[in-house]
């Protein structure tokens, strides 16, 4: 790396040098595009709901119609958004790059919509619904007015395909997931507060077999002072101009 180039040559300089990505995104990635984020002070979705009582098994238990219907308002909310240039900027990196993992903690599909192919979703889908007892896939026959709606092939009533606090994430997803953070030589944390585990734990599994680490969020968060790099700004500022640096020549990276 040259050392007298800024931190978003270096980065384009680590970008250029990998041959294996991952990178893991957050709800920041998808701020931008409209999508409130969780834990952003006055903004997040938790600063006005109680995570406890919306996003537990516990909750849909007592209640869950409220449950059903603040999701069934978020799903509204992302079908009317659109991705931003950071997702568009991934979709990119992954075009040349032949062996590139994308990560996300994100259950609104914003990926997929910019043209990301090898995605690893961890917690779920939200445009997807399955049966709350049996957790097979299921989708709501359009003259159900029940709300919730049932499952077609029980009557049990559905929820929202997404993982919430105190359940397993989905064991392959997350098994690939380890395995791309563990393989890749260049990790890049964007957009997370790296709060929430086993997620949060990626990054650390990525430096422990070698990668280097870049992080890309307008706050700091607890991964970095781990970070090789810490691009602070937002991502769909930030992603763009990193993948249209000028990238230090072969004489430059010589030096
Ligand atoms: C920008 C930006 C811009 C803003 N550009 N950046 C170890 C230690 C302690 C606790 C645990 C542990 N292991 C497990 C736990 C328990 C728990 C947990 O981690 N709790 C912590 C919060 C303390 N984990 C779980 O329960 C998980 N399950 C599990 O571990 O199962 C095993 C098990 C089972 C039973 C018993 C014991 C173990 C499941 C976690 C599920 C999380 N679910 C949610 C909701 C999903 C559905 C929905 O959307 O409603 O997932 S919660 C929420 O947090 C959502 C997110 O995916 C997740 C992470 O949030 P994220 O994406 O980081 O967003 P924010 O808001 O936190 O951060 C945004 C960041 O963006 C900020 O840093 C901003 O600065 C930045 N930003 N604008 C770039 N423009």
């Amino acid at each position: 790396m040259p050392e007298e180039s800024n931190p978003l040559q270096q980065a384009a300089a680590l970008i250029c040098a990998a041959t294996r990505i991952t990178v893991l995104t957050g709800a920041g990635i998808s701020a931008e595009s409209g999508v409130p984020t969780f834990r952003d002070a006055q903004t997040g979705l938790w600063a006005t709901y109680d995570p406890l009582q919306l996003a537990t098994p516990e909750a849909f238990a007592a209640d869950p119609e409220r449950v059903w219907q603040w999701y069934a308002w978020r799903r509204e909310l992302i079908a009317a958004a659109q991705p931003n240039p950071g997702h568009t900027a991934l979709a990119a990196m992954e075009q040349h790059c032949s062996n590139f993992h994308l990560i996300t903690q994100n259950v609104d599909g914003l990926h997929q919509g910019a043209g990301s192919h090898n995605i690893i979703e961890l917690h779920g889908n939200i445009h997807r619904t399955r049966c709350a007892d049996k957790a097979h896939p299921a989708v709501p026959n359009p003259d159900d007015t029940r709300i919730p709606p049932r499952c077609p092939q029980c009557d049990a009533p559905l929820r929202p395909d997404v993982v919430w606090f105190g359940e397993h994430l989905p064991a392959a997803a997350l098994e690939r997931a380890f395995d791309a953070a563990k393989r890749c030589d260049l990790f890049l944390c964007i957009g997370t507060s790296s709060l929430v585990y086993p997620a949060a734990g990626l990054p650390y599994a990525a430096l422990e077999a070698g990668a280097m680490l870049i992080e890309i969020n307008p706050s700091e968060t607890p991964l970095s002072h781990n970070a090789h790099l810490h691009l602070r700004g937002p991502a769909g500022e930030i992603l763009p101009r990193l993948i249209a640096a000028p990238r230090p020549t072969s004489e430059a990276s010589r030096n």
